[in-house]
């Protein structure tokens, strides 16, 4: 099968384009082979978004919302088959193929729920008979780039809030997870979403993104992936004067307390540090340890960790999928050899799997490291694979500081029971999303999703807040005094 673009509502033609393999990354096999797109072909998806954006934005948003009504009815109907896609391209075990495609399916329902509110303000003015009000309008043709490891639900946080508002779009999915994006063309196609509204463009950061960024017509540009890229997204699109939205790393820890429930802190760790194997922005790669509880921690992880089987995320019984590519597996052995260089005790895991069924796909096993160095490699930088490090502390003052001597800031977690620590924690600890009593992972689509810090650059996906992304304030002052009146001077 070869992935073609999706542009003004038809599909292109092959025509003498280049394709790229897309492969299991559970055994290898090749699954579809992708476009890589020209700056040409990007060319053709802005002309058509923004062709199809004036319309568009005169259509009430209500209406507009009924697309995203059906978009997610579909999303529903098809659930099963869009989480088995997804499964097969990136990896992830078929249980959180299926969370993700429901979190696009609820990102649909809820942003078709803002078609009926986009709510603006009015305010009284300082002058009589006037009236002042502000009203969010739409920016024009947005340009969406997203990675691998949400294919699905991270492209319903940018685009269900673009289109609501009245912009149009066209997406950049990421080259190794192209097949959900082609499923979601379908899906945009079969809701009747009309022609130039949402554009797909396969290919490569370097050719198809920076045309997207380069393009005079594209106003907004969002971006989920590694600091490096967003960075040069941001000075590139900085030169043109466009609104950049950021969503980059994270080196998120759990902070496990004297008085925590420890098996459920372990039951959120396991979850959060070895879930999609690591690989979420979320995910937990530092734990951060009362001296008191450590050692009886750090036996009751080694024992659960026993029971995490690993594999084809197909196979309904395994806990945890591949990783994405060999490079990946090449970076998360390189900062195990990093870690243990570093003076780091290596608890479990730190190796490569390639047995038997294993062998053909890019498996890693669960690794846990104690003794961390706060400072360390291992335990600042971002390894996105299944490898957690545990760090020491005596006191709250102290978790909280070690929480956040790193760069990143997207997510954090406590485990307490002790009310004032928590309130104490939720203030104090700098990410933007804040967890007591479970893992670093599991954000719900209505709140505003993001981190301070070098995860972002102050904007958020989802929840009402990505309406900030995708809108311009405009304030209009009606004045039906019938005299000219002087804000400032007359009042
Ligand atoms: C990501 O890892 O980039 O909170 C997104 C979570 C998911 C989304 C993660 N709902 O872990």
């Amino acid at each position: 099968m070869q992935l073609n673009n999706y542009i003004g509502g038809k599909w292109q033609d092959a025509g003498d384009a280049k394709y790229v393999p897309v492969t299991n990354p559970a055994n290898g096999e090749e699954l579809a082979q992708v476009r890589l797109s020209t700056k040409e072909d990007v060319n053709l998806a802005v002309a058509a978004a923004k062709k199809a954006q004036k319309k568009w934005a005169l259509v009430p948003a209500p209406k507009r919302a009924d697309y995203l009504y059906e978009i997610g009815r579909i999303m529903k109907e098809k659930k099963e088959h869009l989480a088995q896609v997804l499964t097969k391209e990136m990896g992830k075990v078929i249980e959180e193929g299926r969370g993700e495609v429901q979190e696009g399916i609820d990102m649909a329902f809820y942003m078709a729920g803002e078609g009926r509110r986009l709510f603006g303000e009015t305010t009284p003015s300082e002058l009589a008979d006037k009236f002042a009000m502000s009203v969010r309008a739409p920016i024009g043709v947005v340009g969406l780039i997203t990675p691998w490891n949400f294919p699905v639900a991270i492209a319903t946080w940018k685009s269900f809030p673009a289109i609501v508002a009245g912009n149009t779009f066209l997406w950049k999915p990421a080259t190794e997870t192209p097949m959900m994006a082609y499923e979601m063309a379908k899906v945009f196609e079969e809701a009747g979403i009309p022609a130039g509204v949402a554009n797909i463009v396969f290919g490569s950061g370097s050719e198809v993104g920076t045309a997207m960024i380069e393009h005079p017509d594209v106003k907004v540009i969002s971006f989920t992936g590694s600091t490096e890229t967003g960075r040069s997204v941001a000075e590139r699109g900085g030169r043109h004067l466009k609104k950049v939205s950021l969503e980059m790393g994270g080196k998120n820890a759990v902070i496990v307390m004297d008085d925590a429930d420890l098996g459920l802190a372990v039951e959120g760790i396991l979850w959060s540090a070895f879930g999609t194997a690591g690989q979420r922005c979320t995910a937990c790669s530092r734990v951060i340890v009362h001296k008191d509880v450590k050692e009886e921690l750090e036996s009751l992880l080694l024992t659960a960790m026993e029971q995490l089987t690993i594999g084809d995320g197909m196979d309904e019984t395994v806990k945890i999928g591949p990783v994405i590519n060999k490079k990946a597996l090449e970076k998360i052995h390189n900062y195990v050899q990093i870690g243990k260089e570093e003076g780091a005790t290596l608890l479990v895991g730190g190796e490569i799997l390639a047995e038997g069924n294993l062998a053909n796909g890019n498996y890693y096993a669960p690794t846990l490291f104690t003794n961390v160095e706060r400072d360390s490699r291992i335990a600042q930088e971002e390894i996105f694979g299944p490898v957690v490090s545990l760090i020491e502390v005596s006191s709250l003052d102290e978790a909280i500081e070690v929480n956040n001597s790193v760069t990143f800031g997207l997510s954090s977690s406590i485990f307490s029971r002790d009310v004032n620590t928590v309130f104490k924690a939720q203030r104090d600890l700098d990410t933007g999303i804040v967890y007591v009593n479970a893992g670093t992972t599991g954000a719900e689509i209505h709140l505003p999703f993001g981190g301070t810090k070098g995860t972002g650059n102050g904007h958020r996906d989802s929840g009402v807040a990505a309406l900030d992304v995708y809108t311009e304030w405009k304030s209009i002052y009606i004045d039906f005094s019938g005299k000219l009146q002087r804000a400032q001077i007359d009042n």
